[in-house]
């Protein structure tokens, strides 16, 4: 845990009682600061022994040191909430988390990863890279785990930041070591105001770099009119320092390849440079949801995407694998399969699912064969024996469903893990192999 000492004696308010907030609170109590909490949903048997829970209208106003707030909680846009307008109002500083462990004096390098899309597997595999070459090195931020309750590591260490717009927005001393805004496209827009507050929010990351320190930027449109504003402090991420081959499924595709040369890049920054990542890499097993390579049966690859819940995602998977039997459907969003449309090449055939199904179906005619599967225990089987049928030894049973899961699972990650439960069922009648596929 981070412990901020600088805190001690403080009167601190935390708005919200997710991850960030709950440990937010328990490091600002360690360090004996006082806190005030409160959370529009959150019961009260989720506050920590030794806060208050008191709802804003009741705080102190004028006794109050900052805010901290969560980073899913509006400052500005659509409306900021209730609390952080009286904030603004009483002149009482508003932050995030990070910001609270940035005030903390941490000795650790730091590494800051934003973007639209490839954050967190970036993010976790320059951890990956850092620990495959023997440093201490650890993940937080937007990628889950609150940056307050990762290891305070020493001058040796390196704390790897994945960071959100939200969270850019609500950290004014940042202080990064290395940086990287791997690519920007629309996303979270009512969150800013639309397009422009959008890339302002991530355009933040520069004032957060160190003196010296270099922002490493995507090649996106958008990202080059960024490094052409400043291009003392940009350095463009150059894709071909990535090596091609003996790469593992969460880093095939052509946007890994940035993702890769982004991290090279990154340990560059920061002085850490290495003659050959083939061996580094082939061992990288990416992210649960995350093109997870879950096993194999009769030579048939199982990957599970199922965090790719809209048409760009897909259509990277799709792009990434030569056969694919593949799993889609579930709550449609706005443009459909979007993106999915134009990456088809590879797909063999479509099993589809979930309240899309129909819709999909017109999308998708004339253009790939498909069938109507319904559930995902039936997709992935009949994925499974149409692969079987067409012996086709480069098969890969692809769940990327362009779709959010809400019809029919609590969550993506669940959506994830019955597709894992689905493929082990197959398996029964053989073990599974444990060592990722080279
Ligand atoms: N809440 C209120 N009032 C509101 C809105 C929310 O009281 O108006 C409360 C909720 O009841 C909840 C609490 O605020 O109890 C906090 O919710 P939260 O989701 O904002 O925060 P955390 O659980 O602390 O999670 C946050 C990030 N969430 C968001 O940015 C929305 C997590 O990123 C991050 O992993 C975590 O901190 C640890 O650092 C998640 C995310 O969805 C993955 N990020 C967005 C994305 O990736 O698209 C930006």
């Amino acid at each position: 845990m981070i412990i901020p000492h600088h805190m001690a004696g403080k009167t601190i308010a935390i708005l919200g009682l997710g991850r960030s907030g709950l440990a937010s609170c328990h490091a600002l109590l360690k360090a004996g600061a006082e806190c005030v909490v409160y959370d529009d949903h959150a019961p009260l048997e989720a506050v920590p022994e030794g806060a208050v829970a008191r709802a804003p209208d009741d705080w102190d106003w004028g006794g109050l040191d900052a805010l901290i707030t969560s980073p899913g909680i509006p400052t500005t846009y659509p409306a900021p909430h209730p609390a952080i307008a009286t904030a603004r109002q009483n002149n009482v500083p508003i932050m995030s988390d990070i910001a609270l462990a940035m005030g903390a004096g941490l000795k650790a390098k730091i590494i800051g990863i934003t973007g639209t899309n490839g954050k967190s597997t970036t993010t976790s595999l320059v951890v990956h890279l850092l620990n495959h070459l023997g440093f201490d090195a650890v993940a937080g931020g937007n990628i889950g785990t609150p940056i307050m309750a990762l290891d305070n590591l020493g001058a040796d260490g390196f704390i790897v930041l994945e960071l959100s717009s939200y969270q850019l927005d609500i950290t004014p001393n940042l202080a990064l070591d290395a940086g990287a805004l791997l690519n920007i496209t629309p996303d979270h827009l009512d969150r800013h105001g639309g397009w422009e507050g959008y890339v302002a929010s991530k355009m933040r990351i520069l004032d957060g770099l160190k003196d010296g320190a270099t922002l490493l930027i995507g090649t996106d449109e958008t990202c080059q009119a960024i490094a052409q504003k400043f291009p003392e402090k940009c350095q463009q991420i150059d894709p071909d320092i990535a090596p091609m081959t003996h790469l593992p499924p969460a880093l095939q595709g052509a946007h890994n390849r940035i993702n890769i040369a982004c991290a090279i890049g990154l340990l560059a920054q920061c002085g850490i440079t290495h003659n050959d990542w083939h061996d580094a890499l082939k061992n990288f097993a990416g992210l649960p949801h995350r093109m997870e390579w879950l096993g194999q049966k009769h030579g048939i690859d199982f990957i599970n995407d199922s965090k790719a819940t809209n048409g760009v995602a897909t259509a990277h998977a799709l792009r990434s694998f030569p056969h694919i039997y593949w799993i889609a459907g579930g709550r449609m969003k706005a443009d459909g399969l979007g993106d999915a449309l134009h990456a088809l090449d590879h797909v063999c055939r479509a099993f589809l699912i979930g309240e899309s199904m129909d819709g999909f179906a017109v999308a998708l005619e004339g253009k790939v064969p498909y069938e109507r599967s319904g559930d995902l225990t039936r997709a992935t089987q009949s994925a499974y024996q149409a692969a079987r049928d067409a012996d086709d030894r480069a098969a890969t049973i692809l769940l990327s469903p362009a779709a959010a899961s809400f019809d029919q699972f609590a969550s993506f990650e669940a959506r994830g893990e019955a597709f894992r439960t689905a493929f082990h069922a197959l398996m029964q009648d053989e073990p599974p192999q444990e060592a990722a596929h080279v």
